[in-house]
């Protein structure tokens, strides 16, 4: 019998190659793979430059298996760079401890409120910011919301940062950076627009002195942060394993690629993340802008055409012609005309990039794991860009069928089978969408129950209806002709002269 290797810790595998860390100055939320294969990577350079005191407390939100496998691990783990030539190791060990939201929520308020803490991070997903997908604002119907201004232990994100900056404004109110790593568009401002929501809800003069302190004491700085990261597979572990001869439960694999761009508006000290080649720049706006439509929304189309086409992952999924033909497009056509990019950045070099990054087949990144979330991922891709082309009298025929593409995945008509890739998708709006489904006499009726009763891309979408039937009948070309057909005619149509909008006014 061959012996088990022994499990990653201070004392087995790699060592990392940076001092360990003296004290947190980080509180980061939500500790999944996604901040270990980023900020904590970014951190691990910090602190080889030297700055040692930058430790993170890491938080995941309700999940255990990561904290348990960390704390088995002295809260190591192993990040794998995957490209399709090989793979290469490291083990950051930066954070300093790791627990769970959920069942301990005043500790994230009270850790929060400690004056060592100086940076916040967050990578909580789109879905995590409590806004309303209609309007974008706090979404005070949510009964998480509702409950958290209540009072009591809070259980959102938006509510513990808001109770936790109270806390530290009544214990003397040390400055402190809350740094968002979300895709969501000029992130800092959301994140900063929804903390105050809160706080301004709070019954007469209770979230008086957290605004103040607000006014004088706290940043929120945009960030753009960009890395491929998968879901962890038995099969990393087993790479992990036969290459490192350590047991890790908690692996991480990522792309090569990575990028972060950070708006240089700290409040009090920060790490030099520089170190690991993060860019401080005014700039964020436009990079953030850049990836969002370029990357993610380009990612979400393949994702969903994939999907229907049978195709476990985004690499088998842009190796199709056709759907490769549909990414070219959207990015070119639909994407680049509305994107402001930065200085330096050249476009043809960033799209090629985006095509071998894509094609990454030893990744294995999952079309059901883009797809999911869809109705609040596509709230910042889609929309903007959509209504500049509506504007300008053109119709975005590759985002009305990303749009319909979704909707065939997550609420298919009565007699229509999306796959098993679709049906893996998880999504907050999977129910409301699927009712509408079973009682939408074609796609028509359901892209204008979605879009323009349920303003689920927003208030200024809801109102064109040109796109809102574009959208409809590729619903149907899918259900009735199949996925080809559709890309087929949304590619012939964003080719043709310019399509007019007259139907629209
Ligand atoms: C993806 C992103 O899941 C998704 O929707 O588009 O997670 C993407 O992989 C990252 O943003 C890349 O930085």
């Amino acid at each position: 019998m061959t012996a088990l290797p022994p499990r990653l810790g201070a004392r087995s595998g790699p060592r990392p190659e940076h001092s360990a860390p003296s004290a947190a100055g980080i509180l980061h939320l939500g500790l999944g793979n996604f901040h270990r294969a980023h900020q904590a990577v970014y951190t691990a350079a910090a602190l080889s430059a030297g700055s040692d005191e930058w430790g993170i407390v890491g938080v995941a939100s309700r999940s255990r298996a990561v904290v348990d496998a960390m704390q088995a691990q002295d809260l190591r783990y192993t990040v794998a760079e995957i490209s399709p030539t090989g793979a290469s190791f490291s083990v950051p060990a930066v954070h300093t401890d790791a627990f769970v939201a959920a069942e301990d929520p005043e500790r994230v308020v009270g850790t929060l409120a400690d004056d060592r803490i100086r940076v916040v991070t967050l990578t909580v997903t789109e879905h995590g910011y409590s806004a309303s997908p209609s309007t974008g604002l706090l979404d005070l119907n949510d009964p998480l919301i509702a409950a958290d201004l209540r009072g009591g232990a809070p259980q959102t994100t938006i509510g513990q940062l808001a109770r936790g900056l109270q806390r530290r404004a009544s214990g003397g109110g040390a400055p402190i950076t809350i740094l968002s790593c979300d895709n969501l568009s000029e992130n800092g401002a959301r994140t900063e627009a929804l903390v105050r929501a809160f706080l301004s809800e709070l019954r007469g003069t209770e979230g008086a002195e957290a605004l103040a302190y607000l006014d004088s004491a706290v940043a929120f700085p945009s960030s753009m942060v960009d890395r491929i990261v998968p879901a962890t597979t038995p099969r990393l572990r087993e790479l992990v394993a036969t290459r490192l001869g350590v047991r890790d439960d908690a692996p991480v694999s990522a792309e090569p690629f990575t990028m972060w761009a950070i708006e240089d508006r700290f409040a009090a000290a920060r790490p030099t993340w520089e170190a690991g080649g993060a860019v401080f720049t005014d700039e964020v706006g436009a990079y953030e802008q850049m990836k969002v439509r370029l990357l993610n929304g380009t990612h979400s189309l393949i994702a969903y055409l994939g999907a229907l086409r049978g195709v476990a992952k985004i690499s088998e999924s842009i190796a199709d012609t056709a759907v490769e033909s549909a990414a070219r497009a959207i990015l070119r056509h639909e994407y680049e005309p509305s994107v402001r990019f930065p200085s330096g950045v050249d476009v043809r070099t960033y799209e090629g990039q985006l095509f071998e990054r894509w094609a990454n087949h030893a990744l294995g990144h999952r079309t059901a794991q883009v797809g999911t979330d869809g109705s609040v991922k596509l709230r910042q891709r889609i929309p903007e860009p959509a209504l500049l082309l509506l504007e300008a009298g053109s119709v975005p025929h590759l985002i009305a069928l990303t749009v319909a593409a979704y909707l065939a995945c997550i609420a298919p008509m009565p007699g229509f089978d999306p796959g098993p890739h679709a049906r893996a998708m998880v999504d907050p709006a999977r129910e409301e969408l699927a009712r509408l489904a079973s009682t939408s006499t074609d796609g028509r009726h359901l892209a204008h129950r979605v879009i323009a009763e349920l303003h689920l891309f927003g208030q200024d979408l809801a109102e064109q209806p040109t796109f809102i039937s574009r959208v409809g009948e590729l619903i149907d070309t899918i259900r009735r002709h199949g996925v080809d057909a559709a890309i087929r005619d949304s590619i012939t149509a964003s080719q043709a002269p310019m399509t007019t909008t007259g139907a629209n006014r």
